[in-house]
């Protein structure tokens, strides 16, 4: 008798989750800012395998990690540029299931970094049911992929070397540059400040609002938290407020009634590019 055996080609089996620790990280990363890079280009040269809007997920495994990468954003094109270049590889490898939102303030008021990250939070869960939260400025490049965009049991701060600070923390408490934090993280400590406009201090106050939410943070050793800046003049309309250092005085008074419950603002457009989502905001910011 003649029997006949079908050999499946492809099978549809069940992907399974992606492994704890992703298996395709490289470590130290060579990272430089002389190279001129157009929007166009870095898209060419790392938008291949993203989803519109700065979205990717793995074809290969289920992620465990849900994350919305937040860029407070005004004016900084050339940073954004460098910074999608190196960021969408090193996420790519990963394993992680995320999408990038620059969050734009709108004219030429004073910034507000804090604002823009409750803002972030808020616009990224619209679109996306993100659990964890990694906020970045625009000027800084991990120098090494082992450094994981991803949330841990306590809130992280990731940029602990910066070059600019000598590759060391400037002091124990610093919680700058890029953190994360998990949405159940985020909600605890009512989100960021919205009243920090200028330069300075805010993320003081999210480093107490999780201090008095009695949680810890979490850090990756001094070599994996490596980071490059972007070198660049000092903003306008982002000059050092003397009255934010007053206000972390009274962080533990104000934080249950400044955070996400008392945040408002309009947002004016929402552009879909390759790379990322850029959502233009309002935030009421004074002259
Ligand atoms: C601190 C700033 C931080 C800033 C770091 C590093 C303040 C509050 C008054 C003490 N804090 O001095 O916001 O990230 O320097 O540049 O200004």
């Amino acid at each position: 008798s003649h029997e006949i055996t079908v050999v499946p080609v492809i099978s549809n089996r069940t992907l399974e989750p992606c492994p704890e620790t992703p298996p395709n990280l490289v470590g130290p990363l060579l990272v430089e800012f002389n190279t001129k890079r157009t929007l166009e280009e870095v898209t060419q040269q790392v938008g291949s395998s993203l989803q519109p809007g700065g979205r990717y997920k793995p074809t290969d495994c289920i992620s465990q990690h849900k994350v919305a990468i937040i860029i407070p954003f005004r004016n900084r094109h050339e940073h954004l540029n460098h910074l999608l270049y190196y960021i969408h590889p090193i996420l790519i490898r990963q394993q992680l299931d995320y999408g990038v939102y620059v969050i734009n303030q709108e004219g030429e008021g004073v910034f507000n970094r804090a604002k823009l990250m409750n803002v972030g939070f808020l616009e990224a869960q619209k679109e996306y049911d993100y659990e964890c939260f990694v906020f970045s400025d625009v000027d800084l490049v991990p120098l090494d992929d082992r450094n994981l965009y991803r949330c841990f049991d306590n809130p992280r701060h990731l940029a602990v070397a910066m070059d600019k600070f000598n590759f060391h923390l400037p002091y124990t408490t610093y919680f700058g540059g890029v953190s994360s934090l998990s949405k159940q993280q985020f909600l605890k400590i009512n989100g960021c400040p919205n009243t920090y406009w200028g330069w300075g201090g805010e993320d003081d106050d999210i480093y107490r609002r999780v201090v008095y939410r009695g949680m810890s943070i979490s850090r990756p050793d001094g070599v994996t938290g490596k980071y490059k800046m972007v070198r660049h003049q000092r903003d306008k309309h982002n000059e050092p407020n003397p009255k934010n250092p007053d206000k972390l005085a009274k962080t533990k008074q104000t934080m249950d009634k400044d955070g996400l419950n008392s945040l408002s603002y309009t947002v004016k457009e929402i552009l879909k590019r390759q790379l990322f989502t850029f959502i233009t905001v309002d935030i009421q910011a004074p002259a």
